[in-house]
């Protein structure tokens, strides 16, 4: 992977810094440089607001300057909030524009629309880190599916609790914290029914231990209608999408709507929910990031199905021995996955493995 050039890297920290605000838009960050210095810089508005390279160009004099960007500026298109980047780039003088990454929904336009204003365009500089940091944009960009992580702690010996030992929390504060970060940024958090009864989650981000200033929508399986309309995850904050079979009972969906639950009707294969049409719906409403935290059977039928692009695996230096509960469901048929590339983060005494599935490629 060739690095990015420091302004483009420094373009994509300001990029990084606005990611999980800025939904559905993605997070792009940009840097107007004159005779070697950064004169301003600029990241994406939450939507509706200023585009990265519209706040790097505002009050500036960028005649003859060379902008960095994370992602290509955008043009007119219907339906557009914010006028078109790359008419603010033409008409501010800037000289040359550092494109990272096109965006497949401008498609090369902005580049050409800024070319034919006689501006130097080069794309390319820092695209392996901005598709990176852009794989929940560009997955739902190209298939219209939010982006799936899957996360899970689990003992040395493969348990993910041990709940009949009294363990049902394996991981440290420092696992937790991190946790949190992840929840921090993604545009939902999803777990099934039984993790609901079994546990009872509030399913809110709580960076620093502190509820967050945006919290992601919660997202329930619950085939049959198990879980309780008084259960914490129904607590007013954030929306709760709960997705159940046809024919769970009546009284149920009437209760769960009366929380102000959305509930969203699946159709079953082979007597599990169709979770691709879930996925469908939820990228339908711009979720484009979705952490599944379980349980167990959940995660299964998300790898049974494919449809896991990036996992997150907290491992904890215990052995739950006979008690522990197994990380795989007994009965399931779950496919052998590389996670390629990893990051091992430390987080005594746990270890996060983190990495990337292949489910899904991003185009490069
Ligand atoms: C940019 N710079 O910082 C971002 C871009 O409705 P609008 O006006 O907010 O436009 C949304 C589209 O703009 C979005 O779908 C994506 O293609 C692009 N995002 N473009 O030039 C930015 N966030
Ligand atoms: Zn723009």
């Amino acid at each position: 992977m060739s690095a990015p050039s420091p302004f483009m890297q420094e373009a994509i920290r300001l990029a990084a810094s606005v990611r999980g605000r800025t939904s559905p838009n993605p997070w792009v960050g940009a840097v107007l440089v004159r005779d070697g210095q950064v004169i301003s810089r600029g990241a994406t508005a939450p939507y509706g607001g200023p585009h990265a390279e519209a706040a790097a160009l505002a009050g500036v004099d960028a005649r003859g300057a060379t902008l960095y960007c994370t992602l290509e500026p955008c043009v007119p298109f219907e339906g557009k909030r914010t006028p078109p980047c790359s008419d603010a780039i033409i008409q501010a003088g800037v000289a040359r524009v550092v494109v990272a990454l096109l965006d497949p929904h401008v498609g090369g336009t902005g580049v050409q629309r800024l070319r034919d204003a006689g501006i130097e365009v080069a794309v390319g500089d820092g695209a392996e880190a901005v598709t990176d940091l852009l794989r929940p944009y560009l997955k739902w960009r190209q298939l219209g599916l939010p982006y799936v992580i899957a996360k899970f702690a689990v003992s040395l010996d493969g348990a993910v609790g041990a709940p009949s030992a009294g363990v049902t929390w394996l991981t440290g504060q420092a696992a937790v914290e991190r946790a949190h970060r992840d929840r921090d940024w993604v545009d939902a958090i999803l777990v099934g029914s039984g993790t609901v009864i079994a546990d009872d989650p509030a399913l809110t981000a709580r960076p620093g231990g502190q509820p967050a200033d945006r919290q992601p929508v919660r997202v329930v399986l619950d085939a049959r209608g198990r879980t309780s309309p008084d259960s914490r995850v129904f607590a007013p904050g954030a929306p709760v999408i709960v997705a159940t079979a046809h024919g769970s009972p009546p009284e149920w969906r009437e209760a769960i709507v009366r929380t102000g639950a959305t509930l969203l009707e699946l159709d079953r294969s082979s007597g599990r929910l169709e979770l691709r049409q879930l996925l469908r719906a939820l990228g339908q409403r711009n979720i484009q990031s979705l952490v599944v935290e379980g349980g167990p059977t959940v995660h299964a039928s998300f790898f049974e199905a494919d449809l896991v692009d990036e996992v997150h695996a907290y491992v904890t230096p215990r052995l739950l021995g006979s008690a522990g509960i197994p990380l795989v469901p007994q009965g399931a048929s779950l496919p052998v996955i590389h996670i390629d590339p990893v990051e091992i983060a430390p987080l005594p005494p746990d270890v996060l493995i983190r990495g990337y599935t292949g489910s899904w490629q991003p185009p490069l």
